[in-house]
């Protein structure tokens, strides 16, 4: 499985778990299939109990993930050894919560890394860029975040690192208009981040459609297909320093009953 890994640039002054590293590039990582929908990032999901290394890459660059997500780059040319990973620190995502960051190609400056409870440890980089135009469970989290004082004050989120983040018209999709993700969720009645079948549904309804009929908005590809637009994205994107390609190995289903 080919992703498209999403270069997050983290703003300093950093986090105190990370604050030696003042002066040196440090990026959070994010795993997707989407590139052409990165003009709709709003903000960057963590999880606040999983553990995420920061690790030194050839280029001198310090990325954050998860060490399982390091592990297999280092066995694609992306570390320094082959199959070694140089780990400079460990934490948990609640340690970097909070944090600004500077993300390729959303109209918004800065965007901040939020809690997500459903971030899977075992999947991509651990790391979440957040599309909510086009993403259901992206706009079922930021709801969460944003009609819950208490939710944010738990993970010590400020408001002004929420409220201001609507999300982003990029893809009109036939039937499902500009924000496909938010007409999904609307219409399934979904409540929270917690509510899996139905964000499953959802998220099959514009993923499909999104695809092979999405046409996008944004400047510079007016009127051109998500199939089309796809790949020549991604490309801009790693040209620019903004991406790098990463493979995830297939999944083995560990079962041992039956
Ligand atoms: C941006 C984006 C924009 C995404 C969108 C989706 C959508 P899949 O297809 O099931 O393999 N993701 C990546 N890693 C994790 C993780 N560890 N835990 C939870 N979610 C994760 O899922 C790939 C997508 O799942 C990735 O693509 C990422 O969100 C998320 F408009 O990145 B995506 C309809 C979906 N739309």
């Amino acid at each position: 499985q080919e992703y498209t890994l999403v270069k997050m640039k983290l703003l300093e002054p950093y986090p105190s778990k990370l604050s030696f590293l003042a002066g040196q590039d440090i990026y959070l990582v994010a795993a997707t299939l989407r590139p052409e929908t990165m003009f709709g990032q709003t903000n960057c999901w963590i999880h606040p109990d999983i553990p995420y290394v920061a690790y030194k890459m050839q280029n001198g660059e310090v990325f954050v993930s998860t060490r399982r997500a390091a592990r297999n780059m280092s066995y694609q040319e992306m570390t320094a050894d082959q199959g070694k990973v140089d780990i400079v620190a460990q934490f948990t995502g609640q340690d970097i919560m909070g944090c600004p960051l500077s993300a390729p190609l959303t109209e918004y400056k800065v965007i901040y890394t939020l809690p997500m409870l459903t971030i899977k440890e075992d999947k991509g980089t651990g790391v979440v860029t957040s599309v909510p135009s086009d993403s259901p469970d992206d706009y079922a989290a930021l709801c969460d975040l944003k009609r819950k004082p208490p939710f944010r004050s738990k993970y010590r989120i400020k408001d002004e690192m929420v409220l201001p983040f609507e999300p982003v018209p990029i893809i009109e999709i036939p039937e499902l208009g500009s924000l496909a993700a938010v007409f999904a969720v609307e219409k399934l009645k979904i409540q929270s981040q917690n509510d899996k079948d139905k964000l499953a549904e959802a998220k099959e309804m514009v993923y499909l459609k999104g695809f092979y009929e999405g046409i996008l908005l944004v400047k510079g590809f007016e009127g051109q297909r998500v199939q089309d637009v796809k790949k020549t994205i991604q490309q801009q994107m790693v040209a620019d320093g903004g991406a790098v390609i990463y493979m995830e190995p297939e999944r083995k289903v560990m079962s041992r009953s039956g």
